[in-house]
């Protein structure tokens, strides 16, 4: 009988690969279609969440085979799994590195992320002293140990420098017009995406946070 981490790691490997490449070069062709503004965005990001929801499949599947004694089908079906949802985060990044963001999808992506009200602005200025201001955001992941204790995570990101810079009136609000003039002034060139040196000054000047 064949090792099952081997069948899982090979398994992990090859499909990493296929997928990876695979949703790589979809993702460029998009780029292709839509060279300039947000328009690549959207279609790129449903090809990596695809292979990432096809890879998390597989994991599943694999785990039910594992529990029902199938060995090297559930090591087969996770590792495939692992290896696609690696595979779709990689071509993620490469897109990222190659295409750089939309200044729309950036504008998008602060709202998604802080306007926590959903009024369509950035709040920098809770209101409440028991609140956090929206330029704030956290995440929470929850582990469970082989003794089933539960454990919580939490990771903080802040938006301050870019809402900081954006709020032009200083009202301590910062609306969609006011991030995309900040944010639009880092696409140099004027293509609508914020690309290569670009987004490395933008990181550097504005960018998220990882506050710990
Ligand atoms: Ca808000
Ligand atoms: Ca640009």
């Amino acid at each position: 009988m064949a090792n099952p981490f081997a069948i899982g790691g090979g398994a992990a490997v090859a499909t990493g690969l296929v997928v990876g490449f695979g949703a790589t070069k979809l993702m460029d062709d998009v780029a292709e279609r839509h060279p300039t503004g947000s328009d690549a965005d959207k279609p790129a990001g449903r090809i990596q969440w695809g292979a990432a929801g096809l890879g998390f499949a597989s994991a599943a599947g694999g785990m039910v085979a594992l529990a029902t004694g199938r060995v090297d089908l559930g090591a087969a079906l996770f590792g495939a799994g692992a290896g696609a949802m690696l595979g779709s985060f990689g071509a993620g990044i490469a897109f990222g590195a190659r295409h750089g963001v939309g200044v729309d999808t950036s504008v998008v992506n602060v709202l998604g992320g802080y306007d926590h009200n959903r009024n369509g602005v950035i709040d920098m200025d809770s209101g409440s002293w028991w609140r956090e201001p929206e330029t704030i955001r956290t995440t929470t992941t929850r582990h469970e140990d082989s003794d089933g204790d539960v454990t919580y995570d939490t990771d903080t990101y802040s938006i301050e420098r870019l809402a900081t810079a954006s709020d032009a009136d200083r009202n301590w609000k910062v609306t969609t017009d006011e991030l995309r003039t900040v944010i639009g002034g880092y696409d140099a060139d004027g293509n609508g995406r914020i690309q290569k040196d670009e987004l490395k000054r933008f990181e550097r000047e504005v960018g998220e946070r990882f506050l710990g």
